[in-house]
């Protein structure tokens, strides 16, 4: 429940190609997150078997992997109450039948291995990712309009 509840949300490779950097990133600032890491960065394969360890031995891995490593990202940690669990809907769902219009998954994306975000799935992985995606550590800052969006 903290205000300082971090997630590590990325811009896939098909999503920087597609030109929705500026329409993700304009949806996590208009719900009043903080963004206190933001880089484009192209990683290797084996930096991506990393980032989705746990997925190593599913049939779709050695794809995901190829796709995720193909191109730049964007890399971000947005704060916030619940940003992990909000981030997530925000997303929408990993399967494109279940990912409500609304949603960015929902709004422009049809294929499972094509869906151009990832977004932490519990506050562990976050910090697991951001440490991974942000060895140089984030910014720290004031901000203004905190008394805005929170009550309290
Ligand atoms: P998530 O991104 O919604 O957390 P995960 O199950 O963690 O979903 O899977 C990571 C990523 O792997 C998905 O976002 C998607 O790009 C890809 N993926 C998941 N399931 C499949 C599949 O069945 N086929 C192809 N790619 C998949
Ligand atoms: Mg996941």
């Amino acid at each position: 429940m903290s205000k300082q509840e971090r997630s590590f949300i990325m811009i896939k490779p098909d999503g920087v190609q597609r030109g929705l950097v500026g329409e993700i990133i304009a949806r996590f600032e208009k719900r009043g997150f903080k963004l206190v890491a933001l880089k484009m960065i192209h990683e290797s394969p084996e930096f991506l078997e990393k980032h989705y360890a746990d997925l190593k031995g599913k049939p779709f891995f050695p794809g995901l992997v190829k796709y995720m490593s193909a191109g730049p990202v964007v890399a971000m940690v947005w704060e916030g109450r619940d940003a992990v669990k909000t981030g997530r809907v925000m997303l929408g769902a990993t399967k494109p039948l279940e990912s409500a219009p609304g949603t960015i998954r929902g709004d422009y994306a049809i294929d499972v291995g094509r869906n151009i975000c990832h977004g932490s799935d519990s506050v562990e992985s976050a910090e697991k990712e951001i440490k991974l995606w942000f060895p140089e550590g984030i910014i720290q800052y004031t901000s203004v309009v905190e008394s805005q969006v929170f009550e309290n």
